[in-house]
């Protein structure tokens, strides 16, 4: 299959984050999506191509347009107060606060705008954001063009952001984008299959009411996990939507036996819904080793999700989301991408 790639994602790099009581170096860095696209050539997944340019349009069809204009203002607005180092909020309108008012200050709408200080701007981050958005719908338009599967190397990834705000490493939603996208070319239904290890909570509420999209979510139990707020097995959807979101919730430890009977349950409702084109959220934070999360996936089982998708016989765009253990990142996604093709 062809991997679209852009090396615009690099200049998202040295971006702060804040972790278990300390601001430390983002772990959502290049070498991530440089590891994944050394293994795509090693293992001669085939071609890596670049991507077109596409209309920022595309991403107001799932986004909010006054969140998606305020992106590509953030860094120069930084600066513009006189700031350096990583652009990111510090006061959020939580329950009791007013949401309802746009306020004014760079600082007052990195708040509005994102619901966790973990989506920071560099200098570069805008111009990555738009080659993740550009990656994931040139792979998309492959996909629609009649190729059975592509492969989207997006950086920064996208399954936490919403309508209207970043968090969790994400800024635009590239695999809701993506669906949106599969929609408004004629496919009736889609489905989106997250197999990143934490919830993709942005995905849920874009597509919550729709029932044109279908939204399957496997990950770490929210009781105890990032992002905490959504995720839980009874969210189902709501009007419309009704039964087209299912969450499944795994304990920490969870391995490949656990997991994979998840894996088993929403494919078969998948193939229930018998939709046109199958979105894959690409999280390989699964793994042992990663070292922000709690499952028990070894290298050799990336393969098997691979396969166990490819047997759903349906038009597939993989979409990379997670996955910070960078050593193996490449084996892994990659493993997922082979195994698809075998
Ligand atoms: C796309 C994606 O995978 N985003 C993940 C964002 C996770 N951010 C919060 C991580 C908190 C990890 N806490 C565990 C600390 C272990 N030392
Ligand atoms: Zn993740």
């Amino acid at each position: 299959m062809k991997t679209i790639f852009s090396p615009l994602h690099a200049g998202h790099a040295g971006q702060m984050e804040l972790i278990s009581g300390g601001l430390v170096p983002g772990f959502e860095k290049p070498s991530r999506a440089e590891y994944i696209r050394a293994r795509v050539e090693a293992e001669k997944l085939g071609p890596i191509l670049p991507p077109a340019e596409h209309d920022i349009a595309a991403a107001r069809r799932v986004h909010a347009a006054d969140y998606i204009d305020f992106l590509p203002t953030v860094w120069p607005e930084w600066e513009k107060a006189g700031r350096s180092g990583s652009a990111f909020g510090f006061t959020w309108p939580t329950r009791g606060l007013r949401a309802d008012v746009r306020p004014k200050t760079i600082d007052a709408l990195l708040g509005y705008y994102s619901f966790d200080a973990g989506a920071s701007f560099v200098a570069g981050t805008w111009t990555a954001i738009k080659s993740s958005f550009d990656v994931a719908l040139t792979a998309a338009g492959l996909v629609k063009d009649g190729e059975r599967a592509a492969f989207a190397l997006c950086r920064p990834p996208g399954h936490h952001a919403g309508a209207a705000f970043m968090g969790g490493y994400c800024f635009i939603n590239n695999a809701a984008v993506a669906a949106q996208f599969f929609r408004d070319r004629g496919a009736a239904k889609v489905s989106i299959l997250d197999v990143d290890y934490h919830h993709g909570n942005g995905t849920q509420e874009i597509f919550y009411a729709r029932a044109d999209v279908q939204v399957l979510n496997l990950h770490g139990d929210p009781m105890t996990e990032y992002p905490f707020f959504l995720g839980h097995a009874d969210e189902k959807g709501s009007g419309d939507g009704e039964g087209f979101n299912v969450n499944y919730p795994m304990p920490f430890g969870t391995a490949w036996d656990g997991w994979s009977a998840s894996l088993e349950d929403a494919c078969a409702r998948l193939e229930a819904y018998r939709p046109d084109v199958v979105v894959v959220s690409l999280g390989v934070d699964t793994f042992e080793k990663d070292p922000i999360s709690q499952f028990k996936l070894k290298s050799e089982d990336y393969p098997k999700i691979g396969r166990r998708i490819a047997k759903l016989g349906l038009p597939t765009l993989f979409v990379m989301e997670g996955g910070y253990a960078v050593e193996e990142i490449g084996i892994n996604a990659v493993g997922v991408l082979t195994g698809f093709e075998q």
